[in-house]
């Protein structure tokens, strides 16, 4: 059992950046089933395409790898005893993600990096995951980063790119937001709680459209671009370098 997240549950006299560190890490598991719709749906959907994309003598890339869920999906998905190299900027993840995949035994190939995921090369890969971390690299870091991926990719290799999305007509993008709202009020969430993480949040996760996100991958080199989950305002897809 992990603990409940409660970090925005009081009125705070100064709501600050949000930041991965001990705090969030220690809720991170609850946090994130009651705040992302289908979080658990797409790992279940990595572990798949883990299964079909990941070829032999190749690595798979978890970026910005929190606690290692999707490390450990694609591990268990995958046929090849594949390296897995996953990569986060937050120690107190890192930390815990140590922990938790530990207990696992098909986690024997996930290699933990406490690195920037925009100072590193990717080599070897047939399959890149972002699983809700691109929206919180620098927007002018991204189409970099996203380069350095399709280079790194062998042919017939994917990215897995899952985000939350600006919808491009601001009343369509209203009701995105309020189902989404709603969704987390479902889940036990006040409305301090909603308005206190969405002010943490403004300057720290910057949203694309779907619209640009096909845009930049095209852009890079992917061929072929698919969405394959969807639910509100956010979206799981998957590129291909054929
Ligand atoms: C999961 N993928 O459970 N370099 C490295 N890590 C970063 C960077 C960066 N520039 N920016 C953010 N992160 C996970 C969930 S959470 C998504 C990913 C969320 C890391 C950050 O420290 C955090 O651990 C993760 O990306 C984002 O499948 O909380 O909504």
């Amino acid at each position: 059992m992990t603990d409940t997240d409660q970090l925005f549950a009081t009125p705070l006299k100064k709501v600050t950046d949000f930041s991965f560190d001990e705090q969030v890490a220690d809720v991170f598991p609850d946090m994130i089933s009651r705040s992302v719709p289908g979080y658990h749906e797409i790992l279940k959907t990595i572990e798949q395409l883990a299964a079909r994309y990941v070829q032999a003598n190749t690595r798979i890339y978890d970026l910005g790898c929190s606690l290692g869920a999707a490390s450990l999906a694609a591990a268990h998905g995958c046929r090849h005893n594949n390296d897995i190299v996953a990569i986060d900027n937050s120690q107190a993840m890192l930390s815990r993600c140590a922990r938790y995949v530990s207990q696992f035994s098909h986690a024997e190939h996930i290699q933990l990096f406490h690195n920037d995921i925009t100072d590193i090369t990717i080599e070897n890969a047939s399959m890149v995951i972002m699983n809700f971390t691109l929206q919180f690299v620098d927007p002018e870091k991204r189409r970099d980063l996203l380069c350095n991926i399709y280079q790194g990719l062998k042919l017939g290799g994917i990215l897995v790119l899952s985000e939350k999305f600006n919808h491009p007509d601001p009343l369509g993008n209203e009701v995105l937001i309020e189902l989404h709202q709603e969704f987390k009020r479902a889940n036990g969430y006040s409305e301090l709680e909603i308005s206190q993480k969405r002010a943490a949040l403004e300057n720290v996760m910057k949203l694309d459209t779907q619209e640009m996100h096909r845009e930049r991958l095209a852009q890079v080199g992917f061929d072929s671009t698919v969405v394959y989950y969807q639910r509100f305002n956010f979206c799981s897809m998957v590129a291909i370098k054929s």
